[in-house]
Parts: structure tokens; C-alpha cells; sequence
């Protein structure tokens, strides 16, 4: 069964593939105009991943959607994704502004994890958006999320993704607390480096 499912997937995949090619350019170019713009180059690394059929699969399951490719195309936006670390705070909101007037990317959806954390603790600037593909059957617009973190919000999560691994149901409630106490010094600290890059500027 899971076989027929994946042969499905894997018809609308190419889809996905290119956009993520074009998003991944279009991120190399954000990079530049910031470098130009600024001065510095706000992009400590980019990593882009393609969601598996499993991971797809699961996601359908959680919020109760019956498999079709409409469905999938309609309501996971993940499939494609680019994850963009940076340096400070403060970059990320240029780079969500640069990626707003981006007149490649249309942003559709935007939830700011850092004004408003999760309940776990976790920081980031999620951004959904159409990536243009052209295909020689005309233009197709493919959903892709871009996560911006800084490098303290991305130690963060990727720890927490670890521990949080061995535990297949609920987190005890020490253990949470531990993670948003965590979470907690991380956004201290990012603002303390946010405003030793003023200081520095200053100068
Ligand atoms: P993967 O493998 O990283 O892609 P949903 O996508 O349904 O879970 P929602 O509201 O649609 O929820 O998306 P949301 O919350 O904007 O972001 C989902 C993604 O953000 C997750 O993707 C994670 O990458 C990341 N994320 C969200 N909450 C946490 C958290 O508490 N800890 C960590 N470490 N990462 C988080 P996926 O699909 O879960 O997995």
C-alpha cells in the first residue's frame, strides 16, 4: 500500500525538485544583494531538504487529510524547504524584508516564532512562499517553507530535536521546562550579541 502511495508522490516530485533548485538560487541572490546592501554577509550557512514520502505521509495523518495528491499539494507546504542561519537577530528581519519584495518569491503565509515562541521554546521566523517553476507546459506555482534562525535559535532546535527524539509521546514536564528555561538564555544571549554588532558599528 505504502508503495502505491510512494509511486504517486514520486509523479509530483519532479515539481518540487525544481523549485527547490530555483529557491535555492533565489536565496544565493538575497545573499549577495544583502552583502552589497549592508556590507556583510548576514548567512552563516543555508541547508534545503525535501520532506520523505514517510514524513508526508505522517503529516497527512496528524491533521486526519485522506491521501490524494490534491490534498498534499493543497495542504503540506513543507515539502520543499530551505532553512537559513544567520548571524544576528537583526539579519533576519532584513532578510525576511528583502525576501518580501522579492519579486520571485511570493510570500504567503509568515509566523514569527521569535516575537511569539512556541510552548516548547522554539525561536525561528517561518515564511511560506510560491516559487515560480517553469515548466515547458507553462508556469506552476510550488509552496516551499523558509525557516530563518539565528546560529544560537539553530543550536537550539537541532539540541532539542535530538533529545526530544527518545521520547515518542509526551515530554515530562521537568524535562520541558528545562528546554524553555534553555531557550530562554539563548534568546538572551542573541540579544546581547544584537547589541554588541551596534556597539561595534559605532565605531
Ligand atoms: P521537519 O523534518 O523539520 O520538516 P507542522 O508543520 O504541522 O508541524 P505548522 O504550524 O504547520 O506545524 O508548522 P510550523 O510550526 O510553522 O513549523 C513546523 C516546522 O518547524 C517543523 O517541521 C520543524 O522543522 C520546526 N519546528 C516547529 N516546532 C518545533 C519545535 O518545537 N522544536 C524544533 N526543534 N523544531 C520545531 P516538521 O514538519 O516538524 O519537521
Amino acid at each position: 500500500m505504502i508503495e502505491n502511495y510512494e509511486i504517486e508522490i514520486n509523479n509530483i516530485m519532479i515539481n518540487y525538485m525544481c523549485a527547490l533548485k530555483i529557491l535555492e538560487a533565489q536565496i544565493e541572490v538575497i545573499n549577495d544583494e544583502f552583502q552589497y546592501k549592508y556590507n556583510h554577509n548576514p548567512i552563516e550557512h543555508i541547508k534545503t531538504r525535501v520532506k520523505s514520502v514517510d514524513s508526508i505521509m505522517k503529516k497527512l495523518e496528524k491533521y486526519k487529510i485522506d491521501f490524494s495528491i490534491d490534498n498534499i499539494v493543497n495542504n503540506i507546504f513543507d515539502i520543499i524547504g530551505a532553512r537559513i542561519v544567520c548571524s544576528f537577530k537583526s539579519d533576519i528581519y532584513e532578510i525576511v524584508n528583502i525576501i518580501k519584495t522579492s519579486s520571485c518569491l511570493e510570500v504567503v503565509e509568515e509566523k514569527d516564532y521569535i516575537k511569539n515562541p512556541k510552548e516548547s521554546g522554539y525561536s525561528s521566523y517561518h515564511l511560506i512562499v510560491n516559487v515560480p517553476v517553469y515548466l515547458s507546459t507553462g508556469i506552476i506555482k510550488v509552496k516551499a517553507e523558509i525557516q530563518i534562525r539565528t546560529i544560537a535559535m539553530d543550536f537550539w532546535a537541532s539540541l532539542e530535536h535530538k533529545l526530544k527524539y527518545k521520547f515518542s509521546k509526551k515530554l515530562p514536564d521537568n524535562i520541558k521546562k528545562e528546554l524553555v528555561d534553555s531557550s530562554k538564555i539563548i534568546d538572551d544571549l542573541d540579544n546581547r550579541m544584537n547589541y554588541i554588532k551596534e556597539l561595534v558599528s559605532k565605531y
